[in-house]
C-alpha cells in the first residue's frame, strides 16, 4: 500500500524535491522566496506557506527538511473512527465528476473484503446513466443495491435504502448522490433533505457525511469544502485523483482551513485505488526524510 502511495504521489513529490534541494544548496537570499512560490504552487495555501517560510528563516539549512515535515504533519487532525451499530450509514456528497460513485465502489470493495455486508443506495436520480453505473459497480464489488427511477426524490430513495439495509441485515450503507442539479442551491437543499429524512429514521445517521473533492482542482476544492461544510456539517473528506497531479498540497490546505479530517484518498480509477489517509504516510510520500533517494 505504502509503495503504491509513493508511486502515485510522484508528481507532487518531485515538485517538493526540486524546490527543497534547490534551496538547501543555495545561500543567496532569493532562494527562500522561490521556496515560498513552490509551496504556494503545490496548493498548500498561502497562509500555510507563509508560516512555513517564517519558520525556515530562523532554521539552519540542514534542518529545513525536518522542520517542514514536522510543521505539515501537525496540521492534520486525527480522525477517530467510532464504532457504530449496523447498518452504518455513509453519505457521499460533492460536485459533479469528482469521483463520488467510484469512491463508493472502492470503499464497498474494501468493506466486502473485510467480510462486511454492504448495500449501496443509488440516490443520483438526476444524471442519465447514474443508476446503471452504480449497479455495475455493485455487481463488481459484491454489494447489494437499492435502485430507483430517474426523477424520483433522492431523499425517499435514501429512506427506502436504510430500511432495506435494516431488513436485509447489512453492516454498511453507502449512499451515492447527484453532483449537479439546476443550481448549486438546489444541490445543497437536496443533500440537506436526504440528511433530514435519514435523521428522522434514526437521529445518529448518517454516521459519516463525506465530501468528495477532486485534488486536481487545487484551491477550488477548498471553497467547495467550506460551502458543503456550512450546509451539511461534514465528518470527513475524500480527496480523489491525487495520482496524476502535482497539487497534492491541497490536502494540507483543507486540513488547516477546516479542521475536517481527510478520511480517504483516491489514487487511481481502479477498485483498489483508495487508501485510508494517514498523515505520516502521506508526508513521507511527498516530502521524504531523505530527499536524495
Ligand atoms: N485518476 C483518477 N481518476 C479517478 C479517481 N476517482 C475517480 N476517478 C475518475 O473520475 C471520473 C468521474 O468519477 P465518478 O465516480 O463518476 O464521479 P462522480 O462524482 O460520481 O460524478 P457525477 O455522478 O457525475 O457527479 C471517472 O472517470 C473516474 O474513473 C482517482 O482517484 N484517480
Ligand atoms: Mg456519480
Amino acid at each position: 500500500m505504502i509503495k503504491k502511495l509513493w508511486e502515485k504521489l510522484k508528481k507532487t513529490r518531485e515538485k517538493f524535491k526540486n524546490a527543497i534541494l534547490r534551496i538547501t544548496k543555495r545561500t543567496d537570499p532569493d532562494a527562500i522566496s522561490e521556496m515560498e512560490e513552490v509551496l504556494i504552487e503545490s496548493d498548500m495555501g498561502v497562509k500555510t506557506a507563509e508560516n512555513l517560510i517564517e519558520k525556515l528563516k530562523s532554521t539552519r539549512r540542514e534542518d529545513y527538511l525536518t522542520v517542514i515535515r514536522k510543521s505539515l504533519i501537525e496540521k492534520f487532525s486525527v480522525s477517530q473512527t467510532e464504532e457504530c451499530l449496523p447498518p452504518c450509514v455513509y453519505l457521499f456528497v460533492g460536485v459533479n465528476g469528482v469521483g463520488k460513485t467510484t469512491t463508493i465502489a472502492k470503499l464497498g470493495k474494501r468493506f466486502t473484503k473485510m467480510g462486511k455486508k454492504v448495500i449501496l443506495a443509488a440516490c443520483d436520480t438526476y444524471r442519465a446513466g447514474a443508476q446503471e453505473q452504480l449497479n455495475i459497480w455493485a455487481k463488481r464489488v459484491n454489494a447489494d443495491i437499492v435502485l430507483s427511477q430517474y426523477g424520483a426524490d433522492p431523499a425517499s430513495v435514501a429512506y427506502d435504502a436504510y430500511n432495506a439495509a435494516v431488513n436485509r441485515k447489512k453492516d454498511i450503507l453507502l449512499i451515492d448522490t447527484a453532483g449537479r442539479l439546476h443550481t448549486k442551491h438546489n444541490l445543497m437543499e437536496e443533500m440537506k433533505k436526504i440528511k433530514r429524512v435519514l435523521q428522522k429514521l434514526k437521529p445518529d445517521i448518517p454516521q459519516e457525511t463525506l465530501l468528495v473533492i477532486d485534488a486536481t482542482v487545487g484551491q477550488n476544492g477548498l471553497s467547495q469544502a467550506v460551502e458543503f461544510h456550512n450546509a451539511l456539517t461534514l465528518t470527513g473528506i475524500v480527496l480523489t485523483k491525487l495520482d496524476g497531479t502535482a497539487k497534492g498540497g491541497i490536502v494540507i490546505s483543507i486540513a488547516e482551513a477546516l479542521g475536517i479530517p481527510i478520511k480517504f484518498i483516491g489514487i487511481g480509477e481502479r477498485e483498489d485505488d483508495l487508501i485510508p489517509f494517514d498523515p505520516y504516510e502521506f508526508i513521507d510520500a511527498i516530502i521524504p526524510e531523505k530527499m536524495e533517494v
